[in-house]
């Protein structure tokens, strides 16, 4: 008797690719007081008060900091917030996105 040839059914789902990620950096400058960066720090990117000051004083010595990681429009709608927050303030305080890679 013939035996019957059952192919296993082999999955055909394809996993969405995740999306890419970007870095939000800090950059140090001159003039912005130590305390807003912290404050702006907190607000925006949820930072507790000693994770915000450590990420402040990273940048201050070594003129950036990676702050965290998100999707694309997250990442850069923060930080144009974040940059924002310090021109109403009369401030040169910057953020910038960059892709991981
Ligand atoms: N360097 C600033 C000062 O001495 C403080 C500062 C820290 C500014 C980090 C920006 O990203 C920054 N007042």
């Amino acid at each position: 008797m013939a035996k019957t040839l059952v192919k296993p059914r082999v999955s055909a789902k394809t996993k969405a690719a995740r999306p890419p990620l970007y870095k939000v950096i800090l950059l140090n400058d001159d003039f912005t007081p130590r305390e807003f960066v912290v404050q702006v720090l907190k607000a925006v990117f949820r930072m507790g008060a000693e994770r915000a000051y450590a990420v402040m004083l990273t940048a201050h010595r070594r003129g950036v900091c990676v702050i965290a990681v998100y999707t694309r429009d997250v990442a850069e709608t923060k930080a144009k917030e974040a940059t924002e927050l310090g021109r109403q303030n009369g401030y040169p305080l910057a953020f910038t996105t960059e892709k991981e890679n």
